[in-house]
């Protein structure tokens, strides 16, 4: 397992779930709290270089995790289960500039939010579907893939437990398209949370994880029993990121130091447990 920390490109996007501000201080932080990688909030990648991205991430001793799209649809409403096609157009384009944008970068791209609601449409998730089969091909032929994310049913209708999302990606049948597990959204949507993720990775499509704590702060600020779902990805052997995605309070840098610190100390006790998890 390897800890990531979620941050906003410079692209003019403000997402509450990410540290934002100048990258040339914000990413050396995140190191110094106690990350390997870093998940680029992005919003509009026309105005990203990804060269100098990359440049300045590898400067701070950090590497690229994912790119998350949560605030296409957070901002600017883009999502890929519109009705209108107009708005199902630039969904796509934007996703499609994305998906370049983290293939140059050799990050999967995350699709929370962008999937959009149903919201009494019964046509929503056919549309979402043939838009993610799509996207999948795309990505995959640039060396790249989606990750799928169960939502919960306060933000979404669509897709908000994880056999849900597991049977998304089955129905898309695409390398392109695997499936991501958020655990605020696991332990809000799914009967139980270490099961949760047992499901998806025995269904061979868990690819990326989110933690925060049970009110969405910091791991460690609220009443979650994080140790189990890290004892679960543990013992069966998941060696992906897992990026922390929470809210940027009181600050992002006591965010940052807390979950850094209370994830490293939970990952150092389990593995070097007695009981030997592995
Ligand atoms: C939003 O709640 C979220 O979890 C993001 O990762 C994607 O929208
Ligand atoms: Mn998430």
């Amino acid at each position: 397992m390897r800890l990531a920390y979620t941050v906003a490109a410079p692209d003019g996007g403000a997402p509450a779930l990410a540290w934002c501000g100048p990258l040339e201080t914000v990413l050396e932080r995140v190191r110094v709290a106690g990350f390997e990688g870093v998940e680029l909030y992005v919003v509009d990648p026309g105005r990203l270089d990804p060269v100098r991205l990359a440049g300045r991430i590898a400067e701070a001793g950090l590497t690229p995790a994912a790119v998350c799209t949560g605030e296409v649809y957070g901002r600017d409403g883009l999502h890929l289960s519109a009705r209108e096609e107009e708005v199902r157009r630039a969904a796509m384009a934007r996703s499609r500039a994305i998906i370049d944008l983290a293939a140059a970068l050799r990050v999967p791209v995350n699709v929370g939010r962008l999937r959009g609601p149903a919201a009494g449409d019964p046509g929503a998730a056919r549309r979402a579907l043939d838009a993610l089969g799509e996207l999948a091909a795309y990505a995959w032929a640039r060396g790249t893939y989606l990750v799928l994310e169960p939502v919960n049913h306060h933000e979404l209708d669509l897709v908000n437990t994880t056999s849900e999302g597991i049977s998304w990606v089955r129905q898309v049948n695409h390398e392109g398209l695997r499936l991501m597990l958020d655990l605020y959204h696991v332990q809000l949507g799914d009967v139980s949370v270490p099961a949760a993720f047992v499901a998806a990775w025995a269904a061979g499509v868990l690819a990326h994880v989110h933690v925060s704590d049970s009110n969405r702060l910091a791991p460690g600020w609220g009443h979650f029993p994080l140790r189990d779902v890290l004892a679960v990805l543990e013992a069966v052997g998941y060696t992906g990121w897992v990026t922390v995605e929470c809210l940027q309070r009181p600050s992002p840098e006591a965010t940052a130091r807390q979950a850094g610190s209370h994830l490293r100390r939970l990952l150092e006790e389990l593995q070097g447990s007695p009981a030997g998890l592995r």
